[in-house]
């Protein structure tokens, strides 16, 4: 049995691509069970809803078994004894990280928006069926990924395998689709500060200490007037608690492609300089990986 596992903290294509992937595996005979390091979130919870498919298992240990990763190489993202485990592929569109693996594997890392467009292309490559409720799975993780298209990260291959899906899925009015999934995205109703960070935090080790930097997508700016205070508090707490050298958090109005960073820790007064009226605005700023990241790695060193 091979588990097919998301990065910690899954997003919708850590989900949506390890449940398409355990499907790719078992095409190709093999006994395959997509898990989950997590809770979902609303987005993803809109997405099975779609597709009409179950939420995979959660597990957070995989001492002894054979996995593949999807959405991530590093070790910070993995199981924690994911060095107990025999990493037998990777589905991924990041940077290569730092996971290392005891035998050869089989690696797809492509730089496109998406996972789920790398397996889209596997199950064309391979003739494999790409059923309804997978092409809905698909689809939604790359139009999440990119934001509908809208991220800097987005690539022709994201948008011919959405064009493609969508006929597959009998999805007629795609911008509808879009902006349903986009409402899901971001909602955050009822939601803690704490919990806002929680959402789509990543952990980066960067020069030898331990970085984080959460995203939290919004449809306006104003969603979180009131919260700023409750969430610098919130980064201020994890920098103690976890001797965190910076936390941050991007909040993304998705409209506009503007971030407001919050930012706290020893690193935070690296970035003061670049504050108006007290807030740091990043302007044209919609992904962490291609925009927020760099900028920061660049900032901070
Ligand atoms: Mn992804």
């Amino acid at each position: 049995m091979i588990l097919v596992v998301g990065h910690k903290n899954p997003d919708s294509d850590s989900i949506c691509g390890a449940l398409v992937a355990a499907e790719l595996l078992k095409s190709r005979g093999l006994e395959a069970k997509p898990v989950r390091q997590g809770e979902i979130n609303r987005e993803t919870q809109h997405i099975l809803a779609t597709a009409g498919v179950d939420q995979p298992e959660f597990r957070d240990s995989v001492a002894g078994e054979k996995v593949w990763l999807v959405d991530y190489t590093d070790l910070a993202q993995a199981p924690d004894d994911i060095n107990e485990a025999e990493i037998l592929g990777i589905v991924d569109h990041h940077r290569l990280g730092d996971v290392m693996t005891v035998n050869p594997l089989e690696a797809w890392i492509w730089p496109v928006g998406c996972t789920c467009t790398i397996l889209f292309n596997l199950f064309k490559m391979e003739q494999a069926e790409i059923t309804k409720p997978l092409a809905v799975l698909m689809m939604s993780a790359i139009l999440s990924d990119t934001v509908g298209f809208a991220s800097p990260t987005c690539t022709q291959k994201d948008k011919d395998a959405v064009q493609e899906l969508a006929a597959i899925a009998g999805i007629e009015d795609l911008d509808a689709f879009i902006k349903a999934l986009l409402i899901a995205k971001t909602n955050i109703e009822g939601l803690t500060a704490a919990e806002l960070v929680e959402k789509d935090l990543k952990a980066y080790p960067f020069n030898g200490r331990d970085v984080v930097v959460g995203q939290v997508e919004l449809a306006t700016l104003d969603q979180v007037d009131g919260m700023i205070e409750a969430l610098e508090a919130d980064l201020v707490r994890r920098c103690t608690e976890d001797k965190l050298a910076f936390a941050a958090v991007m909040l993304t109005d998705i409209t506009t492609a503007q971030t407001r960073l919050i930012y706290k820790g020893e690193w935070a007064e690296k970035l003061v300089k670049h504050e108006q009226d007290g807030q740091l605005m990043m302007e044209n700023t919609l992904s962490r990986k291609k925009q927020g990241w760099p900028w920061l790695q660049n900032e901070l060193v």
